[in-house]
């Protein structure tokens, strides 16, 4: 109510601003599209959904930790009223290994067609190579950030879902699997691209459902570090670039425009490609860009040892859970 109240006030002083200027016409639309709508992401219970997954240990491939994980994130969403599908595949690695991948598929609403696709990957990457350390170069990475926050987020929205049921659209949680398994710096093999985002390739050529259709897609990878800013990916403006114009302008009207600036950052390999490649879905990710780090554009901890809760800010998750809610509410 409170935060309604206060985007009104800034609409009406939108208003009055450009009616002493001149057209009125624009000002209506931007009224529109200013208001804060849907329920309030809860920080603090997005948090919890991120440590209680690091609690699990690093979740790689083919480790019990990734299993257990993986049970309680079926749990979770069904604890939500989700339909969960557990789309399980023995994916082959870049260097021959076979991993035992679970996409794991939560629906709301499973009953209507209208429907909008989220997406995150839920597997830990187990090698931090990119640490400056290079005793932890073979060490497996918690992914606080890196896997964590991004079904955190899904999984704080499914529960405010269930909560508020004033949706009438379905959304469908896709927790991909296999994504963080590509190549690792230390190795000599050759990096297409190819060996990343293993389970989102076998997701885009094998749907949950024959012939799944969405509106669009959202990504969301590493939406929970510390200093975040999410900038447009460049990948994402090829393919989406209507979806990336959708989510940045529901960021500013959620109140979050200075953690989205309308810049363009990197382009990423990640798993939006095979969905935009491989389905009719057009996905824009949101993935934090780090303009200024020397460590990695994608930030200080990514692929370290330090990617763990410390370096994680409530403050970010609520940022990206809320402005994925205004898209979802704002949709007609
Ligand atoms: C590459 O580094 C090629 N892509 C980044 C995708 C990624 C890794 N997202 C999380 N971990
Ligand atoms: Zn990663």
């Amino acid at each position: 109510m409170k935060r309604i109240y206060i985007m009104s006030l800034l609409a009406a002083g939108i208003i009055s601003m450009c009616c002493s200027c001149k057209s009125t016409k624009k000002a209506d639309n931007d009224t529109e599209t200013m208001v804060a709508v849907g329920p309030e992401f809860n920080a603090d219970s997005a948090y919890l959904f991120c440590e209680k997954q690091c609690d699990f240990g690093p979740r790689t491939m083919n480790s019990d930790a990734h299993d257990k994980c993986g049970a309680w994130i079926v749990d979770k969403f069904k604890q939500y009223g989700c339909s969960v599908i557990e789309q399980k595949a023995d994916l082959k690695a870049y260097d021959g290994t076979m991993l035992k991948s679970n996409n794991i598929i939560a629906s709301y609403k499973p009953e209507l067609t209208t429907r909008i696709l989220l997406c995150a990957h839920w597997d830990c990457r187990p090698w931090a190579d990119n640490d400056p350390d290079s005793t932890n170069w073979r060490k497996p990475v918690m992914g606080a950030n890196d896997g964590a926050s991004g079904i955190a987020v899904m999984l704080e929205i499914a529960r405010q879902l269930q909560k508020s049921d004033s949706l009438n659209i379905g959304v469908d949680f896709v927790c991909f699997d296999a994504e963080d398994w590509g190549i690792p710096q230390w190795s000599d093999a050759e990096d297409n691209g190819d060996s990343w985002a293993l389970g989102a390739q076998y997701w885009a050529e094998n749907p949950h459902k024959a012939g799944y259709e969405a509106r669009f897609g959202i990504l969301l990878d590493m939406v929970g570090g510390t200093g975040a800013r999410f900038y447009q990916e460049g990948m994402s403006k090829q393919y989406a670039q209507p979806i990336v114009n959708k989510i940045w302008t529901a960021a500013r009207a959620a109140g979050y425009e200075s953690l989205f600036p309308n810049e363009q950052g990197g382009y990423v390999t990640d798993d939006h490609i095979p969905v935009n490649q491989k389905t009719k879905i057009p996905t824009a990710d949101i993935i934090a860009f780090y303009p200024n780090c020397q460590q990695s554009s994608f930030g200080p901890t990514w692929h370290t040892v330090n990617d763990t809760m410390e370096n994680i800010d409530r403050n970010i998750l609520k940022a990206v859970g809320q402005t994925v809610i205004q898209v979802l509410f704002s949709e007609k």
